[in-house]
């Protein structure tokens, strides 16, 4: 862990970069040598992925980023009330596009903030952090480039007392739901007992709704799917011809998720140099690129209690696309029993 830059209202740590390219590498070796090929989801975000996501927000089809939004539109100022003005730690924050709004209550209170986005490209959290700048007075920005897949404990490196940890976008939607368990637990292991937790997430719903949001008319997620391919060409010297490969998307009624794959259009052997492999592809056989696993609320709350996280407060959007979720630590209640405790030798 090094920190990079630092100024009064700026800090930027990073974690990993080198271990970094050595994954991209491992993973792609591993998931196209699995029986099922497979690349996680993590690796679409180069700065051409990240940019095409932007552009996916911006389609018609992709509902959820606009119904997250209309979520932090309609009840910011009730959100930033309930979470307190609190150190708001944000996993995969991108843009910050739709947390500017939060971000507006925070400034309405003309007290200083800090803003900790937490994000896999540094390139996105520089831009991100120097906008957001220049956009807010009160806020200090303590930037945190990590790969926090499976290991949301690295905001440890962050010193902040007390916070509000926030996992938007849907984004846990790619892990399993065993995995989301897992990551949940470890959150509330970070947590102290009057920390919070908000998770947005998508809700599940019609595959007719749901099917075109992965598949648009445009093919700007066909293009954002068939990118990882340009990147292992581009990164680890592959050697696919991107046009022979199709994007499929499709419900999985089943485990309740959205997949994603890339399907060879042509049986043939792919050399990929720097891994010193040759992957060979059966006409019509896919690549699973993602998964995006939607929920109910109820099935939300169940996950929460497997983390000893209590679901305290819901918003929605007014379709009921979209859930925003607050979770508090299960045992708050006992740890404040046991302040009330300490208070009373003091107060005699
Ligand atoms: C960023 C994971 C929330 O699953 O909806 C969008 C990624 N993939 N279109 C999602 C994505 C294809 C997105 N998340």
């Amino acid at each position: 862990m090094a920190q990079v830059t630092s100024n009064e209202r700026l800090r930027f740590y990073a974690m990993d970069v080198q271990a970094h390219q050595h994954t991209f590498a491992q993973d792609v070796a591993d998931g196209l040598a699995a029986p099922q090929k497979w690349l996680p989801p993590k690796y679409f975000y180069d700065e051409r992925g990240s940019c095409l996501y932007e552009q996916i927000c911006n389609l018609p089809e992709y509902y959820p980023y606009r119904a997250e939004r209309d979520i932090f539109i309609a009840h910011a100022a009730e959100i930033h009330a309930e979470i307190g003005h609190l150190a708001l730690v944000e996993f995969g924050s991108g843009n910050a596009a739709k947390t500017r709004h939060l971000l507006v209550a925070y400034e309405r209170a003309e007290r200083p903030f800090i803003y900790c986005p937490v994000d896999i490209s540094p390139t996105m959290l520089r831009q991100t952090a120097e906008q957001l700048l220049q956009t807010y007075r009160h806020i200090a920005i303590h930037a945190l480039h990590a790969d926090f897949t499976g290991r949301p404990d690295v905001v440890r490196a962050l010193p902040l007392e007390r916070k509000v940890l926030a996992f938007f976008g849907s984004s846990l939607g790619n892990f399993t739901r065993e995995e989301s368990a897992e990551f949940l637990r470890r959150l509330t292991a970070i947590m102290g007992p009057e920390d919070v937790f908000l998770l947005g997430i998508d809700l599940k719903k019609s595959p007719e709704i749901l099917v075109p949001a992965y598949d648009d008319a445009q093919g700007v997620t066909s293009a954002f799917n068939l990118n990882v391919l340009h990147r292992i060409n581009r990164e680890l010297g592959g050697q696919f011809d991107v046009q022979t490969f199709e994007h499929v998307a499709l419900y999985n009624d089943a485990q309740g998720r959205i997949e994603m794959h890339l399907r060879s259009l042509v049986a043939q052997r792919v050399p990929i140099i720097n891994i010193d492999r040759v992957v060979s592809f059966a006409a019509g056989e896919t690549i699973h690129t993602e998964n995006s696993y939607k929920y109910t609320v109820d099935e939300v709350r169940a996950l929460g209690h497997r983390a000893n996280l209590v679901l305290r407060r819901t918003w929605f959007d007014p379709q009921r696309y979209f859930l925003l979720a607050l979770f508090r630590p299960f045992l708050s209640v006992n740890c404040h029993i046991r302040k009330a405790h300490l208070c009373i030798p003091t107060s005699l």
